[in-house]
């Protein structure tokens, strides 16, 4: 069989053995802002790559294990690179890493795709795996795909949370309706009782979404990510600063 839904089958499979799955596929219809292909061309599809739940641990944990350098500076994106740059030479795509500069607006084309909307702390919420999932790439063509992820309707679980158990949660206030005060989170995580909450089980606030409980993140991934968001680079004044969330 060939065509675009072969195609993303083939690619499902080769992600699948890295715990990784294409997300969701959409189109750009020759918009000046899709980002560019290796040749220079504007890309015309887009699959998005992530996880699910803790789906990436059991290959990606092994892999660093085996490295010298335990992955570097960043390994999960060093992961994420190998496989991914692998899978695109193979399928005859580009593929872009959501912490590369220029950023890729990896939250919009989710939202496009998958028909997602943001949770009160700014990461998707998913009808299913709910705080539980992101984006580990996304891989560009120069062919239009189908979109059979496409979802008609996604509900968003957010507007019949009554309690908004997530807004409440945080020691430290650094999520309300105003948005993210990263800096507020990131004092509170240097101190001890930072290190003994937050730091040891994972955000507070995420953790108190009752969507998708079962996809939440095995206890060393949960501490992994939250090393990686308290050591992250200042990179301008968004970074450490009130962010202001999406409408
Ligand atoms: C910079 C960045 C941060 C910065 C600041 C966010 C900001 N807006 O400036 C910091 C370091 C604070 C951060 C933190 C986290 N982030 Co972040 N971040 C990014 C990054 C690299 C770029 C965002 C951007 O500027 N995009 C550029 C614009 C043009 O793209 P966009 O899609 O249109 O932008 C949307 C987002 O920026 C969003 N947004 C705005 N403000 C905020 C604030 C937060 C905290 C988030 C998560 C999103 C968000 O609204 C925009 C419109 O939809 C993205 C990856 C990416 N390339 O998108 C991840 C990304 C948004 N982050 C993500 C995650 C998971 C987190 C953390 C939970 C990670 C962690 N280690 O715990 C934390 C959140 C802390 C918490 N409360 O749990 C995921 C979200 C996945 C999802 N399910 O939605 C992304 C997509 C990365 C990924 N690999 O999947 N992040």
């Amino acid at each position: 069989m060939s065509g675009p839904s072969a195609l993303l089958d083939r690619i499902s499979d080769d992600l699948a053995t890295h715990g990784l799955f294409a997300r969701g596929v959409l189109c750009l219809d020759g918009e000046t802002s899709a980002p560019r292909l290796a040749d220079g061309a504007a890309a015309r599809s887009i699959v998005l790559v992530g996880p699910i739940g803790g789906s990436l641990w059991p290959a990606f944990e092994p892999w660093r294990a085996t490295r010298s350098d335990r992955g570097g500076d960043h390994p999960l994106d060093a992961w994420s690179k190998q496989i991914l740059n692998a899978v695109a030479e193979t399928h005859g795509a580009t593929a872009y890493f959501p912490s590369d500069q220029p950023y890729q607006p990896f939250q919009a084309w989710a939202k496009q795709a998958e028909g997602l909307k943001p949770s009160p702390l700014g990461i998707l919420m998913h009808p299913q795996f709910g705080l539980w999932h992101s984006y580990r790439g996304a891989l560009g063509f120069s062919q239009v795909l189908d979109e059979p992820l496409k979802p008609d309707t996604v509900s968003h679980a957010c507007d019949h949370c009554v309690d908004k158990p997530c807004l409440s949660r945080c020691p430290v206030n650094a999520i309300g309706p105003a948005g993210f005060d990263v800096r507020a989170c990131r004092a509170h995580l240097a101190t001890e009782a930072g290190q003994a909450g937050c730091m040891q089980s994972g955000c507070l606030a995420r953790n108190a979404c009752p969507v998708g409980e079962a996809f939440r993140y095995p206890g060393p991934q949960l501490r992994f990510h939250m090393q990686a968001h308290r050591h992250m680079q200042a990179l301008g004044p968004a970074r450490n600063s009130q962010i202001r969330l999406p409408s």
